[in-house]
């Protein structure tokens, strides 16, 4: 069902119109309101009388994740700390998070957007939805909790942890859609299959899957293990959260709520902007937002737009799957997770040699990650050559990394020397998952 029919099968003019009168006010906006785009458009000599449609966007700087972690925690901030109601955060390239804050109206527009999504996933309003993603400062849980809100059918808000427990609740309340991360729902089949429980007991109809990187592969084994239709949604905390984007039943490619969120690609190198159906960066402006507004922001992740009409009668843009990132970021268990984090924390420790590995797998459809890390020589020569004191020290280099990433590691203390030295880049990450 097509929710907003105003909105998703909009001529592609009249859009453009929207976006081009939307983009003019939300550069008015952070004109007067955010000093770090005041200063920025002012070095390039733009004014907002400079942007006046859709095509002016070229003209506007872009924003980078540096930036958010620069201007940390409110200093992109646009409105009033009286008129933020709520605040998600998502993981930085080091130990500060992004802070994202939403006004009122920024939370009505991201249920809107999120009901959207759930309409064309075939959730109606007599349906029992779980939400598996986690509930707190990642945006997962409450996005899409308030959406099937919205909708109107009734959320069962599971969030993360005890499958088995979750497999019970699917079983006795008859749930009919469920929201994850695609590896979560393969997990959870194959519980299932452990516990003895088998397809035709569940009533699973649709699924919400993202937060991470899937396949086609993958679509077909949940589709196939559940029983269920799986839909791909997509979003970031820095343009809103889920919602950004969604399949509908063709499952070709992800229509974008670009009344609200406007879409690029561009090369990562030359940030010169690529046409449609080249695979490049995606960007986003925000057009509409109130607490955080964004404008190009580069997500980092690559794929590619298509505007060709849908079959399903929607006229937004669609987004190809995410094929990878530009940048180092991994996603573990869907949590973001970056190499130079891990690396603060290990500095930070006394103990610990600046030599390291990450090792990321998927074991029984989790990602596991492991974390190799040298000791350094004195503390080795004094008694760390007996197993006991290194269990201790993996211990704490553990409890050190879960208060920064939120996911507990393996953590592997090594003898000095033992971890290879390479000339020129080293390698540090190997990513055994083979997500292809
Ligand atoms: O992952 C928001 C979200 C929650 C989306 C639940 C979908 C479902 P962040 O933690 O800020 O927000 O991570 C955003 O995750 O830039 C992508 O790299 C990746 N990502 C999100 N959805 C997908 C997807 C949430 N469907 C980052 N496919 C993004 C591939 C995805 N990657």
């Amino acid at each position: 069902m097509i929710w907003n029919t105003n909105k998703e099968t909009m001529g592609r003019d009249e859009m453009r119109a929207l976006q081009g009168k939307r983009l003019h006010k939300i550069v008015k906006y952070v004109y007067h309101n955010v000093p770090f785009y005041r200063n920025k458009l002012q070095e390039m000599d733009i004014t907002p009388d400079d942007i006046q449609s859709i095509d002016d966007i070229v003209k506007l700087p872009f924003t980078t994740k540096q930036d958010l972690r620069d201007n940390y925690p409110f200093g992109l901030q646009a409105a009033p700390q009286s008129e933020i109601v709520r605040t998600h955060a998502s993981s930085g390239t080091t130990g500060k998070p992004t802070i994202v804050g939403y006004t009122r109206k920024d939370l009505e527009v991201w249920s809107e957007c999120m009901t959207r999504c759930l309409a064309a996933y075939g959730v109606t309003r007599d349906d029992t939805f779980s939400v598996a993603y986690g509930y707190g400062l990642f945006t997962g849980g409450l996005g899409v909790h308030y959406g099937v809100e919205n909708l109107g059918a009734a959320v069962v808000p599971t969030s993360t942890g005890n499958t088995e427990k979750h497999i019970r609740l699917i079983t006795d309340l008859g749930i009919t859609g469920i929201a994850c991360t695609p590896s979560y729902a393969l997990h959870l089949a194959e519980t299932m299959e452990k516990m003895g429980v088998k397809k035709s007991d569940i009533k699973l109809k649709s699924g919400a899957f993202g937060a991470e990187p899937w396949t086609e592969n993958m679509r077909h084994e949940i589709e196939s293990r559940l029983g269920l239709k799986a839909y791909n949604l997509y979003g970031l905390s820095e343009i809103m959260g889920p919602c950004v984007s969604y399949e509908c039943d063709c499952q070709n490619g992800s229509h974008i709520n670009e009344d609200h969120f406007f879409p690029e690609i561009i090369d990562p190198v030359t940030l010169q902007p690529l046409p449609n159906g080249e695979t490049g960066e995606l960007v986003f402006t925000t057009l509409t937002k109130e607490g955080m507004p964004l404008l190009r922001y580069r997500t980092r992740d690559l794929c590619s737009l298509d505007s060709t009409p849908c079959a399903c009668g929607r006229t937004n843009v669609r987004m190809g799957r995410v094929l990878g990132r530009s940048d180092d970021m991994l996603i573990i268990r869907g949590i973001n997770v970056f190499p130079s984090q891990v690396e603060s924390v290990l500095l930070s420790i006394a103990e610990c040699a600046p030599y390291y590995r990450i090792v990321v797998d998927r074991v029984n459809n989790l990602d596991t990650l492991t974390v190799q890390v040298e000791i350094r020589q004195e503390f080795f020569s004094q008694g760390f050559d007996t197993l006991h004191p290194i269990t201790a020290l993996e211990k704490k280099v553990a409890s050190a990394l879960k208060s920064v990433l939120s996911i507990s590691p393996i953590v592997q203390v090594k003898q000095p020397g033992s971890i290879e030295r390479v000339d020129g880049k080293t390698k540090v990450v190997t990513d055994l998952r083979n997500i292809k």
